[in-house]
């Protein structure tokens, strides 16, 4: 089952409206410093207009967050937002990990010394496009374990985990009720989209994940998204294209109705294109909640940054948002980082008439309206006028005034007299991105090739008589796993094909050690059957399938039951004469050979026998490797793979990601040709770089690049440098 919710949306929108509350005891829902009433959040006892952006700390690197943060800060961002990625910090039951880029407790500090708050979305169930939705995979073999349900086995682990990451929080003193940064924290995730496949287990699931978070007493309140039954005291907020229309509101009297996720974009998978949102766009949406009662804009993502190694989903790219106001790199992507920030001091201008004055809107003309707050005391007014005509320019009246609306426009009037800032009118620099290649790596000599082994049925060690469901083989220690037959050829077959049918995601086929072809699924369709003319001899005969998966499944219910990999495999002579080999004796072997021998760190590269890459280029499954010396200064660096096919690229025993560039969009262009290396990823000088080819492929073309900024006079709107 694919769920449409797998969409991810650009802008993730959190919007405070309407019923005034006072939330249980004495008007306090969670003790501490930070409480909310029906129109915000209020921190220090004060409601507060609060910008947020998600970055995820393992999407880069902790030399970066710093940078990352600061530009958010200056962007007038109040809040960092980061899910908590589980399958990282606990890779076995009970082993943790939160050294280097998954350093949790680090970058929370590292947002509280730059004074902004954190939202802190533990899940443990995340989604975001990561593998297997932030699930270990070992959850996978726990004896009757039915992930996200009234299920005593997953209970225990989600209880267990989620317990370990607030206790680590508290013992910091990170949330706000302790002097942190902490105001906020999410558990679960967009549940209610698989709620009813889990019956009468689903709301008692959702009952006692709600018991659970409050029980571990944070002091600042929890949300759950998309979630109408979210038990008391937590918030259930609105996800969806049209919230407006169709959210039932809160499901208590003493919540506030919060507006979460407008489905505005999506991340990239391969084969697709990038989506590209102007910066007017976002700030007209932006402005629209705000003057609907919002007080909490949670931009998703702020800074997507890179799905290092094996972290992404399902066919989704190595490059992460890098359309946000924060590219991959973590430099400005203007007008929109700018654009969004001069919005932002707009609404802050104004934000007490925003949080203290009464709301009122009224009609302006057939498609234009006004938004207008009033504080009767101080007679203060602040307004928003639309238009909300795409095509026309519209002169409006208020308050005596006469006023010109851009199209598709909101204009904001602090004063209710003077427009201090239109969402459609860009008064900020463009910028454009500069890439400076340093170093092609086009001369033979300097490359070594070593082409992996192909087992034979006779070299598997793991035989059954059927095919086997490929993640509960490899248990995702590797995305290869070989399936190997032999048979005798014992009837009539002129132009024999071999037919092979998968669920996901690429297989590649030998016979008698000779690569035969190819094929692949995609992120919407993931069967896919591969039909390849191979060659028989009169002997025994072996046929090698590499089952290829790129990501794990991120949504949906029952992922524990998710079936991948070679669903049928047949040799056709003819219309009625064919091997079925289907149910036949298949022997299996986890993993490629230079994987399991970890070739790509520098310390294990002699435990196989390099050759010169021109004996190599063009073979299947073949690893070149090269050393280099890094980039003068500071810029950040990328490698253009744009010469490869399919596989993963290490720098220095690190992996940077999967690439496949072969897999070409509708225009018949990859989806992603650029790596992003974090500099400190880097040695100053002989530094290994290694890839791992699958089918053919080219590294003399490779090349390493610098990414750099060049400003553009703001005047001047060049819409092809958008992207
Ligand atoms: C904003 O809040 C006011 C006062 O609670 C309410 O009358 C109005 O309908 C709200 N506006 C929207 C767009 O929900
Ligand atoms: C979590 O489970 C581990 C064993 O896997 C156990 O050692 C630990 O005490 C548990 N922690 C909590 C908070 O339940
Ligand atoms: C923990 O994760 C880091 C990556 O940030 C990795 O380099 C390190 O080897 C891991 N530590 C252990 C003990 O697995
Ligand atoms: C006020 O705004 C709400 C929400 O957008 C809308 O349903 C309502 O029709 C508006 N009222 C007037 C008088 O325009
Ligand atoms: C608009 O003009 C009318 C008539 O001159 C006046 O009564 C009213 O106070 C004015 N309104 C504002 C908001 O200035
Ligand atoms: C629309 O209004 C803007 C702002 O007043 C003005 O600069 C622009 O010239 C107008 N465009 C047209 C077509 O009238
Ligand atoms: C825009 O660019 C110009 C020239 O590079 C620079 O002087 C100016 O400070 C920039 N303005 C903003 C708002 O960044
Ligand atoms: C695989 O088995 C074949 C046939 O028994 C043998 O010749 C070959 O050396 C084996 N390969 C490996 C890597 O063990
Ligand atoms: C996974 O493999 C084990 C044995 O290795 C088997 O008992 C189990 O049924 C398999 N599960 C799935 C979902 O295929
Ligand atoms: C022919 O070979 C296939 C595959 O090895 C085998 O299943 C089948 O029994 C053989 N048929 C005969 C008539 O030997
Ligand atoms: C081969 O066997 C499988 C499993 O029994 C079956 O589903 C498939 O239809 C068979 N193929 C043909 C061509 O009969
Ligand atoms: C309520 C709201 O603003 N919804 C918007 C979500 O984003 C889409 C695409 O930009 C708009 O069409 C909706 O109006």
């Amino acid at each position: 089952m694919e769920w449409r919710q797998s969409w991810r949306p650009w802008l993730r929108l959190f919007v405070m409206a309407a019923v005034a509350v006072v939330i249980t005891q004495e008007g306090c829902v969670c003790g501490g410093d930070v409480t909310y009433d029906g129109r915000s959040l209020i921190i220090k006892g004060e409601r507060r207009i609060l910008f947020s952006g998600s970055i995820h700390y393992p999407r880069s690197t902790p030399e970066m967050w710093g940078s990352l943060i600061g530009k958010a800060k200056e962007g007038g961002l109040d809040v960092i937002q980061t899910y908590v990625f589980w399958n990282l910090h606990e890779p076995q039951p009970g082993q943790y990990n939160f050294s280097g880029r998954y350093d949790l407790v680090k970058f929370m500090k590292e947002i509280q010394a730059q004074g902004l708050y954190a939202c802190l979305r533990i899940g443990p169930f995340i989604e975001s496009e990561w593998t297997y939705g932030g699930f270990p995979f070992w959850l996978h073999d726990v004896p009757d374990i039915v992930y996200r349900s009234d299920n005593e086995p997953f209970k225990f682990y989600m209880q267990n985990f989620t317990t370990k990451i607030v206790n680590m929080m508290k013992s910091e003193g990170l949330y706000a009720s302790q002097g942190g940064p902490i105001i906020l924290s999410q558990i679960e995730n967009e549940y209610q989209n698989i709620e009813a496949a889990f019956h009468e287990k689903g709301p008692a699931y959702v009952r006692w994940a709600a018991k659970m978070a409050v029980e571990l007493q944070t002091g600042v309140p929890w949300v759950m998204c998309k979630q109408t039954d979210a038990p008391d005291p937590v918030i259930n907020t609105c996800n969806g294209m049209r919230c407006g229309q169709t959210f039932g509101g809160p499901n208590s009297p003493n919540k506030p109705s919060l507006w979460t996720e407008n489905w505005t974009s999506f991340y990239q998978v391969y084969g697709g294109e990038p989506y590209i949102r102007s910066a007017e766009d976002i700030a007209f949406h932006v402005a629209l909640f705000i003057a609907r009662n919002g007080s909490y804009v949670n931009y998703y993502m702020y800074h997507g940054g890179t799905n290092f190694g094996r972290t992404s989903s399902a066919y989704v790219i190595t490059s992460y948002y890098d359309q946000a106001p924060l590219d991959e790199y973590g430099l400005l992507r203007q007008p929109k980082w700018g654009h969004l920030k001069a919005l932002h001091a707009a609404i802050k201008s104004c934000s007490t008439t925003l949080l203290q004055g009464m709301p009122t809107n009224f009609s302006l003309g057939q498609l234009q309206e006004a938004y207008v707050f009033r504080e009767e005391t101080e007679g203060r007014c602040v307004a928003f006028l639309i238009n909300n005509d795409e095509r026309n320019n519209a002169t409006v009246q208020f308050q005596n005034a006469s006023h010109e609306l851009m199209p598709k426009s909101i204009s904001i009037l602090p004063d209710c007299e003077k427009v201090i800032f239109n969402t459609a009118t860009v008064n900020t620099n463009y910028t454009k991105r500069i890439i400076r290649t340093t170093e092609i790596f086009d001369s033979m000599d300097r490359w070594q090739g070593y082409t992996d082994v192909i087992p034979n049925y006779e070299n598997t060690s793991l035989h059954s008589d059927t095919l086997l469901e490929h993640t509960n083989v490899t248990k995702d220690v590797s995305d290869y796993l070989w399936y190997t037959l032999r048979f005798q050829h014992n009837i009539s077959c002129a132009e024999p094909i071999l037919v092979a049918e998968s669920k996901g995601h690429a297989t590649h086929a030998f016979a008698n050690n000779i690569y035969i072809g190819n094929a692949h699924g995609s992120h919407d369709t993931k069967q896919f059957i591969m039909q390849s003319p191979v060659v028989l001899s009169n002997e025994i005969n072996n046929i090698s399938l590499l089952g290829v998966m790129v990501g794990l499944p991120d949504s949906g219910a029952f992922l524990e039951r998710r079936f991948s990999g070679l669903t049928r495999v047949e040799i056709q002579c003819s219309k009625n004469e064919f091997y079925n080999f289907t149910n036949y004796a298949w022997g299996y072997q986890v993993g490629l050979f230079g994987e399991k021998l970890q070739i790509y760190r520098e310390e294990n590269i002699h435990m196989v026998e390099w050759s010169k890459a021109n004996t190599s280029l063009n073979q299947p499954l073949t690893w070149y490797k090269t050393f280099f010396d890094a980039p003068n200064g500071n810029d950040p660096v990328a490698l253009n793979l744009s010469s490869m096919g399919k596989g993963e690229a290490w720098i220095n025993g690190q992996s940077i990601g999967r690439y496949w560039v072969s897999f070409l969009t509708s225009k018949r262009e990859p989806s992603q040709i650029m790596y992003h290396v974090p500099r400190s990823f880097f040695k100053t000088s002989e530094n290994l770089l290694v890839l791992l080819e699958e089918a053919g492929g080219n590294p003399l073309h490779i090349s390493l690049n610098t990414i750099s900024l060049s400003t553009l006079p703001k005047h001047i709107h060049y819409y092809h440098l958008l992207q």
